[in-house]
Parts: C-alpha cells; sequence; structure tokens
C-alpha cells in the first residue's frame, strides 16, 4: 500500500480524499496556491505545499511544480480528483516515469476516451450500442451532407476533442449544415486545437443515464449501478440520484453489461463512468467514457454502502476487486450547493461566507471544504458543497432533503438553496418523468423582496 499521496487538488474533493487516506493510514500532502491558504484541505493533510499563484495553469495545472511538490515530500503517489490535471494524459504519463503512481487509469486508457471518435470505435468493437452517424471523422462538407442525408436530419455535429457540450451542434435543417458545422469548427480549434468532427442522429429529449464502473489490473470489471444525472443546466450538472426512477431491472442489467464491455474492450484499470444517452423508448447509447472520480460519486457510495475513493486507492495499489455487480440498497439525492444566484442566471457569487450552517441528522451527508468565515475565492469553480440524502424510497429520501435544504444556511453569499427547494416541491421532478430538457422550461419562482 502506498505511505504518502499527494492530493493535486482543491476544494471538497481534495479533503474527501484525505479522510479516505487517513482512515487507511495512509499520509498525505495537500497542495495548493495562494488563494486557497485557508481552505480546509490545508488544515486537514498532514503537509502543506504552496504550489503558486491563484490562476490555476500556475497552481492546480502546474505539473512541473507539483512534481517537485512530489520529490520534496517523498510521495509515492498522486491523487488527482476531478477536473484540473484528473484527465490529462501527459501527466499521468509523467508520474509513470517519476515512478509515483497516479491514482487512476493509464495515459492509454485516458487518451483512447478523450478522444470522441477513438472511443466510440471501440465501443462499436465492444458491442456497446452508439448513436447511428458517421464512420469516424468526416473529411468534408461533402461527406457531412452524405452522411446527414443517411442518417436523417436533425443531425448533431460533435468534436472529436469535445464533451461537455462545446463544440456541438443541432442541425435540424440541411440549408444550415455548412454554416453549423464552420461555426462547431472554429469553436473546437479554439477550445482545443483540434477541428475534427463527427456527425450522429439527433436524440431528441433524452435522459443522461450514467454507470459507475470498477476495474482492477487483472482484467476483472464490475459495474456499481447507475446515476440519474438529468437535471442539468448548461452541461453543468445540478442534482444528481440514484437508482434512476427511470430504470426497471431489466434495463439495469442491460446497461450495466454494456458497461462492464466497455471496461472489459480496453481493460479498464481503476473507477470510471460510462455515460449513455436512453430515449423515451429505452433505447441507450454510448456517450462518453469519464476515465476519473466524479463530483456524484458520493450518491453511488450511499446506495451500495461503499467507499470509491479506498477502491481506487486499493485498485491503484494493485489489489483484486471481487468482480460483483452492485445494486442501490436505497435511494440517494445529491444537491450541489454552488454559491451562485439562482434569480440572476446563476451567476457566481465568490465572497465571505459569514454564517454557515451544514444540514445534520440521519441520512443526512455534507460534504464541503467551506466553513464560516471562510472566503470562497473568485477563481475555481463555484461549487461549496454537496448535500446528499438517502433513504429507503425515493418520496423518502426527497422528503430528507426538503428537511436537509430548510436548516442548510449560509449568509454573506447566494446560493442555489433555494432552486433546489423548489425543484423539490416541483410536479414533474416528483413524477420522476423528466429529461435534459427538463430545466430549459422550469421557472424559478422569485423570492418576495423584503
Ligand atoms: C447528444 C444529444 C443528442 N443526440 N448526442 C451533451 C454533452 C455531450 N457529452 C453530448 N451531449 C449530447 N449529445 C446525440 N446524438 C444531446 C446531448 C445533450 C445532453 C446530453 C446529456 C446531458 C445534457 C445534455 C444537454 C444538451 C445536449
Amino acid at each position: 500500500m502506498f505511505k504518502k499521496v499527494l492530493i493535486a487538488n482543491r476544494g471538497e474533493i481534495a479533503l474527501r480524499v484525505i479522510r479516505t487516506c487517513k482512515e487507511m493510514g495512509i499520509k498525505t500532502v495537500a497542495i495548493y496556491s495562494t488563494a486557497d491558504r485557508d481552505s480546509l484541505h490545508v488544515r486537514f493533510a498532514d503537509e502543506a505545499v504552496c504550489i503558486g499563484p491563484p490562476a490555476s495553469a500556475q497552481s492546480y495545472l502546474n505539473i512541473p511544480g507539483i512534481m517537485a511538490a512530489v520529490e520534496i515530500t517523498n510521495a509515492d503517489a498522486i491523487h488527482p480528483g476531478y477536473g484540473f490535471l484528473a484527465e490529462n494524459a501527459d501527466f499521468a504519463e509523467i508520474c509513470a516515469q517519476s515512478d509515483v503512481k497516479f491514482i487512476g487509469p493509464t495515459p492509454e486508457h485516458i487518451r483512447k476516451m478523450g478522444d470522441k471518435v477513438t472511443a466510440k470505435e471501440t465501443m462499436i468493437a465492444a458491442n456497446v450500442p452508439v448513436v447511428p452517424g458517421s464512420d469516424g471523422l468526416i473529411k468534408d462538407l461533402k461527406e457531412a451532407e452524405t452522411v446527414c442525408k443517411e442518417v436523417g436530419y436533425p443531425v448533431m455535429l460533435k468534436a472529436t476533442a469535445g464533451g461537455g457540450g462545446k463544440g456541438m451542434r443541432v442541425v435540424f435543417d440541411p440549408k444550415d449544415l455548412e454554416s453549423q458545422l464552420t461555426a462547431a469548427q472554429q469553436e473546437a480549434k479554439a477550445a482545443f486545437g483540434n477541428d475534427g468532427m463527427y456527425v450522429e442522429k439527433f436524440v431528441e429529449e433524452p435522459r443522461h443515464i450514467e454507470i459507475q464502473i470498477a476495474g482492477d489490473q487483472y482484467g476483472n470489471v464490475c459495474h456499481l449501478s447507475e446515476r440519474e444525472c438529468s437535471i442539468q443546466r448548461r452541461h453543468q450538472k445540478l442534482v444528481e440520484e440514484s437508482p434512476s426512477p427511470f430504470l426497471d431491472e431489466d434495463l439495469r442489467k442491460r446497461m450495466g453489461d454494456a458497461a462492464i464491455n466497455a471496461g472489459k474492450a480496453i481493460n479498464y484499470e481503476g473507477v470510471g463512468t460510462v455515460e449513455f444517452l436512453v430515449d423515451k423508448h429505452r433505447n441507450f447509447y454510448f456517450m462518453e467514457m469519464n476515465t476519473r472520480i466524479q463530483v456524484e460519486h458520493t450518491v453511488t457510495e450511499e446506495v451500495i454502502d461503499h467507499d470509491l475513493i479506498r477502491e481506487q486507492i486499493k485498485i491503484a495499489a494493485g489489489e483484486k476487486i471481487s468482480g460483483d455487480n452492485y445494486y442501490p440498497m436505497m435511494h440517494a439525492i445529491e444537491c450541489r450547493i454552488n454559491a451562485e444566484d439562482p434569480f440572476n442566471d446563476f451567476r457566481p457569487c465568490p465572497g465571505k461566507i459569514t454564517s454557515f450552517h451544514s444540514s445534520k441528522g440521519h441520512g443526512v451527508r455534507v460534504d464541503t471544504h467551506v466553513y464560516a468565515g471562510y472566503t470562497i475565492p473568485p477563481y475555481y469553480d463555484s461549487m461549496i458543497a454537496k448535500l446528499i440524502c438517502r433513504a429507503q424510497t425515493r418520496k423518502e429520501c426527497i422528503e430528507k432533503m426538503r428537511r436537509a435544504l430548510d436548516e442548510f444556511i449560509v449568509e454573506g453569499v447566494k446560493t442555489t438553496v433555494p432552486f433546489h427547494q423548489q425543484l423539490m416541491d416541483d410536479e414533474k421532478f416528483l413524477s420522476g418523468n423528466f429529461t435534459t430538457k427538463f430545466l430549459e422550461t422550469f421557472e424559478l419562482k422569485k423570492p418576495k423582496p423584503e
């Protein structure tokens, strides 16, 4: 087992990793930017190294700086968390060359799944259903026209280097193809330095349902069931839950099998997520694979009662997994509490938290790095806490979440708590019958002026 893990991240996930390391008897090293001096991950780690100024490029993305911190602290492994360097294949490769274990998949896994056309080809070979579309990259407008006509409009143009919505366009009318292709290519070129595009049939009003998987260094792959992630706004998830209100036993089994096939096809090592689009006819299609621990891993932890960070560390240290699949024993919902103003287009609200009380009680979990007196820096993402509730049924879980939101008190900055409170009373949400389009028409009621 590792003796000392450096956590190349900040915020709640850095703290989350430190907690499990502590339980496993592993020493921890925090890195931090000058903007994060007072963050709890710095306080709770055994050692902390200041890595640079606030800008991510000079701190949490500063690979030479991080490798220097590894050197001076003698860490034997790096946990990348999510975001930042978690899916940076070059970083994983540098770790391997420096004889420090990257707690995550191999550079090859990251590269393969990071390139969406390669990922899709891999899935086709592994018998995982994909959305009908172009056979790999499209060469030019003429080929795009032919393919789009074949698959039938509406179509979606996607960047092979994309993900999370960038470099993506829907085309309903053939006369718009040329302009939309140009626009998507330009966006992809600017964002990723790669304008390779492919075409898919547009799946209308899909659900986003993802399967958590785990694979070890010996070729064993299992699934840990699904998370329903359709409650998103501009490709940012706001609420996740498990089990999905949409899945039945049969669909859960088929999607689980497909996710395992995906993992086995690449000999996947570590924890990962296979994302699917699911249409109203219960057809499901591979969308992307995330080769990291995700924000919403906590939902799975609550319903299967396993620590996924511990699993990640054990796999990286060369331990075998049991190979059994896991099924939800409870219902769990996570609300992301962001320092944003939900009544003002979710605009970020950094600043000082003057008063803070986190919800407590049976079935309530709060993962956070903030506290009363903490100042939220403006340089990073705005999530300040994850509020996770679990109960025997979805109905009871929502009832508990309402209660937990009522006692979640943040003063000094605006948060998404009022959004979640209204969502927990929304009929469509309560029915479980919603898609990724849901938040586009969700109307937040303005609070009465005082
Ligand atoms: C799609 C799609 C419909 N049809 N692909 C969004 C992010 C990127 N990972 C892929 N995405 C989509 N791909 C086809 N062929 C609709 C989306 C999509 C979406 C997917 C999941 C969650 C929210 C979404 C919001 C808008 C579009």
